[in-house]
């Protein structure tokens, strides 16, 4: 399936994996909406993403905190006729706060993860989804985790958010079925991004060690497989990849060389 002139919506675009989809998609001749808080980072994509695609690459700049549903809804519902038929939504914003016990919770982390993660992929499937079934196209593409299928020691908050990624991208397929409209999860194991940075909450020492002695997945490699999804035929449906780097076998067994 050609991605040519396809509206593509990218949530979390500033940073990682979503960044990575933003790229590949533009290589594709894809339009892109690409929304995230930091606009300044959206507007060094956006330059960059020009520079090297072309002038001709069209690119749509939302800052969005996926957080608001009235912000989300505005945004979606005032995007010009040029912009509006979005034909693919790629839920990448998310993030995860701590890694402390439970019982030792920070209220305010788990707030910004449920809040992120879970209802903020709902507002923009429940903005954007109806536009596709009245079109008969689209597919919704959700960023889920390892974290959705195994909960490890302190992930508690961040796996449950990913639990429901993976039961709400599951719901959302059966709710369209009767549609031509795709759903996919794609779920990774350990990618090198600012996600560890941003869970320790700056503590950029920290955050290093997750993946030392070990090779991580790169955000390219995730962009790939979304990539992969959506240009299948359109009789084809992938609902579910894990995919996890080489030197990771679950959500608590890794291969360390040092
Ligand atoms: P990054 O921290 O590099 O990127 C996260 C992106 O999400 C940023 O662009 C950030 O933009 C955006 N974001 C966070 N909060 C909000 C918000 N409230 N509104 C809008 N955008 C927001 O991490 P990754 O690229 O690794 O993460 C992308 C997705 O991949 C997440 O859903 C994460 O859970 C998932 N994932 C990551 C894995 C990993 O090991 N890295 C493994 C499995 C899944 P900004 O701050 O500018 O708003
Ligand atoms: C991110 C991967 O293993 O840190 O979702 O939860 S993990």
């Amino acid at each position: 399936m050609s991605l040519h002139n396809q509206i593509v919506l990218i949530t979390g675009a500033s940073s990682g994996i979503g960044t990575a989809c933003a790229h590949i998609f533009a290589d594709a001749g894809a339009k892109l909406i690409l929304a995230a808080r930091r606009y300044e980072r959206l507007q060094q994509l956006g330059n960059e993403l020009t520079t090297t695609y072309g002038n001709s690459l069209e690119i749509h700049l939302l800052q969005l905190d996926v957080r608001d549903r009235s912000a989300v809804e505005s945004a979606i519902t005032q995007l010009s006729p040029q912009w509006s038929e979005i034909d693919i939504l790629v839920n990448n914003a998310g993030l995860s706060r701590g890694l402390d016990k439970l019982h030792d919770g920070d209220f305010q982390d788990w707030e910004e993860m449920i809040d992120t993660n879970v209802k903020g992929l709902l507002y923009l499937t429940r903005y954007v989804v109806p536009g596709m079934v009245k079109r008969d196209r689209g597919h919704v593409v959700n960023i889920g985790s390892i974290a959705g299928h195994q909960t490890y020691p302190g992930g508690n908050v961040y796996c449950g958010t990913k639990a429901a990624v993976r039961a709400i991208s599951e719901g959302l397929k059966q709710d369209l079925l009767g549609t031509p409209v795709r759903v996919t999860s794609v779920d990774p194991g350990m990618v090198e991004t600012e996600f560890s940075d941003v869970r320790f909450h700056g503590d950029t020492e920290r955050a290093k060690k997750v993946y030392q002695g070990l090779t991580p997945l790169t955000p390219e490699d995730i962009a790939d497989v979304v990539f992969f999804c959506v240009t299948r035929p359109s009789r084809v449906n992938i609902s579910e990849v894990l995919l996890v780097p080489t030197d990771q076998a679950s959500a608590t067994l890794v291969h360390r060389r040092c």
